[in-house]
C-alpha cells in the first residue's frame, strides 16, 4: 500500500502498554477503551488520517451496503445524538466525516503515528514484550500488540501480465486518488465486478465516451434502493436505542432481525415470490440472505433465491446475451459476498458500456495500449482495477510478527489462519486481532463486531491486571477446538462450496480455508463470554511467578446439532420418562410426522414375516443403482428403547442408508415391551434375519450377502442377532453396523456421568426403558447385554458412538472387547453429536458425512464392491 507523504520526524524509541496497528472504526474505539482502562497506547496508521477501510476506499459510488442505522458505533451515546446520516446507505466521504468526528470527540489523534507503518513485531520473551518498528524507525516497546488493521486492506495484486507496461492512467478503487479522477471523455476499462466494481462502474459510466467491464464471475446484486434512513429502524432507534443496540449485539448479522422458520424448499410458490418481492424491495443484504431460512444450506432453496435474483438481471438487461453473461451461475447466492447496487445491471444497456466476458475469452496481456483478449485487442486511456483484497489475513501478514521461541506468524499460518476465537493465536502471547480469521467479521455488520471485540479485549487487560497476570495466550488445545468448531460451522452451509475470498481462494497460493466464524455474532458473542465467566477457559495467564492455565474447549458440539437442542428445549416437552407408554409413542409419532422424508429411493415396500410371537411388519427400501440388482442385505432393527419407535420412526434414516449403500435395506418391527418383555425383541431379531437369509432371492437380495443394522436398543439387537446366529451356525452374517448401541445396562461409565441430562437420551430414560424390557435379574444375560457375552468368532463390526451420549463408554468398551477378541471392528467417532442427531436426516446435516462413512463402511463388507449406488452428495 503507497503512504501518503506528511515527513513527520521519526519517534524516537518509546515504550507504551499497548501498540495499536490501524485507526479505522476498530483501532480508533480500541485507542479509546485503553485510554479508559487508564493505559498507555500509541496508534500507527499507514494512512494519513483515521479512517481505514474509509481512507482508501474512495472510488465513486463507495458505500457502505449496512444501513448506516447500524453501521455506527454505539459506545458513545453523546456522538449517536451529534450525529444523523443523511442516507440508508452512506458514502464515503460521509463515513470518513463520521470517523473524523469520533476521533475529534475524543482527542484520539494525539495518540495515532499517522503515515507510519508497523512493519515486525517481535516478542520478547526474556522480558515479556512486544518489540514494534515500522518504517519511520521507531522503535516501541509494548506490553500488548493489537492488530486492528482490517478485514479487507491490503489490495491483492493484479496478477495480469504485462499489467506494468500500461502507458495509460491506472487506479486502484482501493487506494483511490484523493482529489478524485475526471473520466470524461475517456476510453475506460474496469476489471472487476466485486462490491467496488458493481459501485462504482455505473459512476464511472456517466463520464466515461466509453467503458469496458472485463467480468470474471458474474456476482449476484441486488438494488440497494438507497434514500432515507429506513423509518421504522429510525423509529425503533429514537424509542429504545439501548433496546435496539442490544438486540443487534445479541442477533446473528449485527442488525436486529427476525429471523424465519419458513423453507424455500416447502414453500408455496406464492410465499416464495411474497418473501423475495418484500426482500427485493427492502434492498437489504441480510434480508435478501434471509429469504428462505435453508437457503444458505440447502442447494435446492438457494437456487430459488438465485432463480429469481436471474430473472431480475434478466429483465434490468435489455440485450438477452449480455444478460446471461451477467447471470452467476456458478456459485450458491451468498457463498461469494452479494453486493447492492445503484443501476448496475442496467448500465449495459447504455450504448457506449461494453461487457467482456473473461470467462470465454480470457486477458492474456496488458499492453501499452490497453487490453488483450484471446480475441481482441483493446486500447484505453484507462484502466481502474477493482480486484479485491488479500481478505483476512492479509494485513496481519504484511507484518512481520514473530513470537515465543522466533515462531514466524505467517509460517504458522502456511497451511491457513488457526486462532482461538479470531482474537489471539498460540505462541504469539499478548497479541491480540480485532475482527481476526475464525470471528464473525466480514461475514457480519463489522461495527458490531468490532466493538464486541475492543470490548472483550478491555475486559481482559482490565481482569488481567487486576489479577497481576503479565501475559496470556491461548492452549493449543483451545485453539484446535475453536479451528474446528468455526470449520464445522462452515461445513455445514453452502461457502465452502465456492471460490470466494471468505475461503482465500482468490488469492493464488493462500491455502482454502473458510476463513470467517459463520455461527453467528450472538452465538460468537456467547462463546467470548463463556470463555470469560468459565475463568479464561482455554488461556494460560501468567505473572506474578504464577501461571494459570485452564485448559479446554469452548465448543464441541456440532452447531447444528446444538440448534436442534436448543429449539427443542423450546419445546418445553415433557421428558419422556414421565409419560405413560401410550402418551410417549404418541409423542414419537407425532415428532417423526413432522420431519424431512429422507431421500428418494427406487422402491418401498411393507411385508410382513413370521415371528416367533406372530407376524412381523417390515418395510423393504430397494437402492436406486443403475442395475436392477440382485443386491446385498442389511436386516435393520430401530431404535427406541425396545419400547418405542416402528417402522416410521426410522424411515428416513433406512431411506438414507439405502440409498448411500446401494444395499436393500429391510426393516423390521419386532415386538416391544412392557407389551412383549426380555427376551421377546430379541427372539424376533434372530427369526427376522433367518426369514430374509432364506428369501434373500425373493427379496431382491443376493444369497450370502447379509449384514445387519440397528440404532440405539436396535444396535443392541443387530449385535445379539450376530451372536445368536454364530451359536446356531447360521445364518452367515458378513457384519454388523451398531449405531450408539446399547450394548450393557449398568449405566455407570463416564459418559453417564457427562451426557446423563440436557442430550435428549437421558440417565432417566434408559432407566425406563430397562425397567419396561427386562427384569434386573435379566439384563445381564448377553441376549440384553452383548458386552457380556462370548465375543469370539463374530462379524465385522461398525460402531458408532456420539460424543454427547450417555452411551458413548459402552459403545467405545465394546469395539475394544470386539476387537480383543479378533473381531475386526471400524469405530466411527460422530464427533460432536447426540445419541439422536446422527439419524436426524435432513435436518441436522453434520450427521450426513458420518452416515456416508457408515455406509460406505458397509459396502466393505460385502465381497463385491456395492456399485451405482447414487452419489452421497444429492443425499442431504
Ligand atoms: P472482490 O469482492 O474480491 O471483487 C474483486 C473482483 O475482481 C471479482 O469480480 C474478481 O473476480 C475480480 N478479479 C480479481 N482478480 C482478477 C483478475 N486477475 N482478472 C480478472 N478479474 C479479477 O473485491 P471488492 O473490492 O469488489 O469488494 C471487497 C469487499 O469490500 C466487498 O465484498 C465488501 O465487503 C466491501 P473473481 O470473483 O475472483 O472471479
Amino acid at each position: 500500500m503507497t503512504r501518503d507523504s506528511g515527513n513527520k520526524p521519526a519517534a524516537v524509541s518509546a515504550q507504551f502498554d499497548a501498540v495499536v496497528v490501524g485507526a479505522g472504526f476498530s483501532g480508533l474505539y480500541m485507542l479509546y477503551q485503553l485510554r479508559q482502562l487508564g493505559l498507555s497506547a500509541k496508534g500507527f496508521d499507514t494512512a494519513a488520517d483515521v479512517g481505514g477501510t474509509w481512507y482508501w476506499n474512495r472510488y465513486p459510488g463507495a458505500r457502505c451496503d449496512i444501513p448506516t442505522t447500524d453501521y455506527a458505533y454505539s459506545f458513545d451515546p453523546e456522538l449517536e445524538k451529534e450525529w444523523t446520516w443523511s442516507e440508508k446507505y452512506a458514502t464515503q466521504p460521509e463515513i470518513l466525516d463520521y470517523l473524523r468526528l469520533a476521533a475529534d470527540r475524543h482527542g484520539l489523534r494525539s495518540d495515532i503515528e499517522f503515515s507510519t507503518t508497523v512493519t515486525s513485531a517481535h516478542w520478547d520473551e526474556g522480558e515479556n514484550r512486544w518489540r514494534i518498528t515500522t518504517d519511520r524507525g521507531n522503535e516501541i516497546r509494548c506490553q500488548y500488540y493489537i492488530m486492528a488493521s482490517g478485514c479487507l486492506s491490503i489490495p491483492k495484486s493484479a496478477e495480469i501480465e504485462g499489467a506494468g507496461q500500461f502507458a495509460g492512467q491506472v487506479y486502484f478503487t482501493s487506494q483511490w486518488p484523493h482529489e478524485g479522477v475526471d473520466f470524461t471523455g475517456q476510453r475506460v476499462a474496469v476489471i472487476g465486478t466485486g462490491s467496488s466494481g458493481i459501485q462504482s462502474i455505473p459512476l464511472i459510466a456517466r463520464q466515461a465516451s466509453q467503458l469496458t467491464v472485463f467480468q470474471r464471475t458474474p456476482n449476484f446484486s441486488i438494488p440497494a434502493h438507497n434514500g432515507p434512513a429506513p423509518a421504522e429502524r429510525v423509529m425503533q432507534l429514537s424509542e429504545d436505542r439501548d433496546g435496539y443496540r442490544h438486540a443487534a449485539r445479541w442477533s446473528r448479522g449485527g442488525i436486529p432481525a427476525e429471523l424465519t422458520d419458513v423453507l424455500g424448499v416447502t414453500a408455496s410458490e406464492e410465499v416464495r415470490r411474497e418473501r423475495f418481492e418484500a426482500a427485493w424491495e427492502q434492498g437489504e443484504l441480510f434480508g435478501i440472505l434471509g429469504v428462505f431460512a435453508d437457503q444458505g444450506v440447502n442447494p435446492a432453496s438457494n437456487d430459488i433465491v438465485a432463480g429469481m435474483i436471474r430473472e431480475k438481471i434478466r429483465l434490468a438487461v435489455d440485450d438477452p446475451e449480455i444478460a446471461e453473461t451477467l447471470c452467476p451461475k456458478d456459485h450458491y447466492f451468498g457463498t461469494k459476498r452479494p453486493c447492492l447496487d445503484t443501476g448496475y445491471f442496467e448500465t449495459y444497456n447504455l450504448p457506449h458500456v461494453r461487457l467482456v466476458d473473461l470467462r470465454t475469452q480470457p486477458i492474456t496481456s496488458i499492453t501499452a495500449q490497453g487490453i488483450d483478449t484471446a480475441d481482441q485487442s483493446f486500447e484505453f486511456d484507462a484502466i481502474v482495477y477493482a480486484t479485491g483484497f488479500d481478505a483476512m489475513t492479509g494485513a496481519l501478514a504484511a507484518v512481520d510478527v514473530t513470537g515465543r521461541g522466533g515462531l514466524s506468524l505467517m509460517e504458522k499460518w502456511t497451511p491457513g489462519p488457526s486462532t482461538y476465537l479470531g482474537l489471539m493465536t498460540v505462541g504469539f502471547p499478548n497479541l491480540f486481532m480485532i475482527t481476526g480469521p475464525g470471528s464473525p467479521s466480514v461475514l457480519s455488520n463489522m461495527t458490531v463486531s468490532i466493538e464486541q471485540h475492543v470490548d472483550w479485549v478491555a475486559g481482559c487487560l482490565k481482569d488481567m491486571r487486576a489479577a497481576g497476570f503479565e501475559t496470556i495466550e491461548p492452549t493449543a488445545l483451545a485453539e484446535s477446538g475453536w479451528d474446528v468448531h468455526v470449520q464445522d460451522c462452515a461445513a455445514i452451509t453452502l461457502h465452502p462450496t465456492a471460490s470466494s475470498w471468505y475461503m482465500g481462494a482468490n488469492v493464488p497460493g493462500k491455502p482454502r480455508v473458510f476463513l470467517p466464524y459463520i455461527g453467528g455474532v450472538n452465538a460468537y458473542r456467547q462463546a467470548c463470554d463463556d470463555v470469560v465467566s468459565q475463568g479464561y477457559l482455554g488461556f494460560r495467564r501468567t505473572g506474578r511467578g504464577e501461571d494459570e492455565c485452564r485448559d479446554g474447549v469452548i465448543r464441541s458440539m456440532q452447531p447444528d446439532v446444538a440448534m436442534v437442542l436448543e429449539i427443542m428445549a423450546g419445546l418445553g416437552l415433557p421428558p419422556m420418562e414421565t409419560l405413560s407408554v401410550t402418551d410417549a409413542r404418541a409423542l414419537m409419532a407425532a415428532a417423526a410426522a413432522t420431519r424431512p422424508p429422507g431421500p428418494e429411493v427406487a422402491e418401498v415396500t411393507d411385508g410382513v414375516m413370521p415371528g416367533p410371537g406372530g407376524d412381523l411388519p417390515y418395510r423393504l427400501y430397494r437402492p436406486a443403482t443403475a442395475d436392477q440388482g440382485p443386491h446385498p442385505i442389511v436386516v435393520y432393527f430401530h431404535g427406541g428403547g425396545w419400547v418405542l419407535g416402528d417402522l416410521d420412526s426410522d424411515d428416513p434414516l433406512c431411506r438414507d442408508l439405502c440409498a448411500r449403500s446401494g444395499a436393500v435395506v429391510v426393516s423390521v418391527n419386532y415386538r416391544h415391551a412392557p407389551e412383549a418383555r426380555f427376551p421377546a425383541a430379541a427372539q424376533d431379531a434372530f427369526m427376522a434375519v433367518q426369514w430374509v437369509d432364506a428369501n434373500a432371492v425373493s427379496l431382491g437380495g443376493i444369497p450370502g450377502q447379509l449384514a445387519v443394522a440397528g440404532w440405539s436398543a436396535g444396535g443392541n439387537m443387530a449385535t445379539v442377532v450376530c451372536q445368536l446366529a454364530r451359536d446356531a451356525g447360521g445364518p452367515r452374517i458378513a457384519g454388523q453396523l451398531l449405531i450408539n448401541p446399547v450394548v450393557e445396562s449398568e449405566m455407570m461409565r463416564p459418559s453417564y456421568a457427562e451426557n446423563g441430562d440436557g442430550y435428549i437420551l437421558t440417565t432417566a430414560l434408559m432407566r425406563w426403558f430397562w425397567e419396561h424390557y427386562a427384569d434386573p435379574a435379566d439384563r445381564g444375560d448377553p441376549r440384553a447385554a452383548p458386552l457380556l457375552g462370548n465375543l469370539t468368532d463374530l462379524p465385522s463390526a461398525i460402531i458408532v458412538t456420539a460424543d454427547f451420549d450417555p452411551l458413548r463408554d459402552e459403545g467405545v468398551a465394546y469395539a475394544r472387547a470386539l476387537d480383543a477378541a479378533g473381531v475386526p471392528v471400524r469405530h466411527v467417532r460422530a464427533r460432536g453429536h447426540t445419541h439422536t442427531s446422527v439419524t436426524m436426516v435432513g435436518i441436522v446435516i453434520s450427521g450426513a458425512p458420518v452416515r456416508a462413512q457408515m455406509a460406505a463402511a458397509l459396502a466393505d463388507f460385502f465381497p463385491a464392491p456395492v456399485t451405482g449406488a447414487v452419489s452421497n452428495s444429492s443425499i442431504g
